[in-house]
């Protein structure tokens, strides 16, 4: 694995630990939920319930494909087994893909607004200049939206084990050097 991939699922492992007890569990998700939503104070309750629903179905699937040992919650080793073996996990990625890239689109137009973008991956917890970095690197049109597809296709990338140069290396360290 290149170690470029390493640090991308080491960054995204440990914004997912919200609570930070070491382990993926659903309150991480709910954490992140609620962040969320306080981002989008603007959104009206079917965004927002869109939001919740779209962050606990993503918690589901990772769980499903990824808790080997069934304890309930994902540690790291768990997680980082879907970047060793990618032809394994090929399906869980592309769910977990749909999943969150749902997250950006709660009225289902196939296009992400920048705020909401911005909103989401902050709950998360990356930062701000990267969040941008990202956002401008998917091509956004005039109106500064981009297609689900593309943070779709973003986000199958990031998992890839052998994949160097992508958008998604602007989320780690620092995306102005
Ligand atoms: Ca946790
Ligand atoms: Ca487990």
């Amino acid at each position: 694995m290149r170690a470029e991939a390493l640090n991308r699922i080491k960054l995204v492992f440990a914004l997912f630990d919200a609570d930070g007890n070491g382990y993926l569990t659903t309150n991480d998700f709910e954490l992140m939920a609620k962040r969320v939503l306080q981002a989008a104070p603007d959104s009206d309750d079917a965004a927002k319930n869109a939001m919740l629903a779209a962050f606990r179905s993503y918690w589901t699937t990772l769980v499903s494909a990824l808790d080997s040992n069934h304890d309930g919650r994902v540690s790291f080793e768990e997680y980082a087994a879907c970047v060793l073996d990618p032809e394994r996990f090929n399906e869980a990625i592309s769910e977990f893909a749909k999943s969150l890239a749902a997250l950006g689109d709660p009225d289902s137009d196939g296009l992400i607004e920048r705020p909401l973008f911005v909103a989401l991956m902050t709950a998360i917890g990356f930062e701000l200049a990267n969040i941008n970095a990202l956002f401008d690197a998917f091509e956004p049109t005039d109106s500064d939206r981009i297609t689900v597809e593309a943070w779709d296709t973003g986000i199958r990338e990031y998992y890839r084990p052998d994949k160097v140069g992508i958008p998604g290396d602007y989320l780690v360290g620092d995306p102005s050097v």
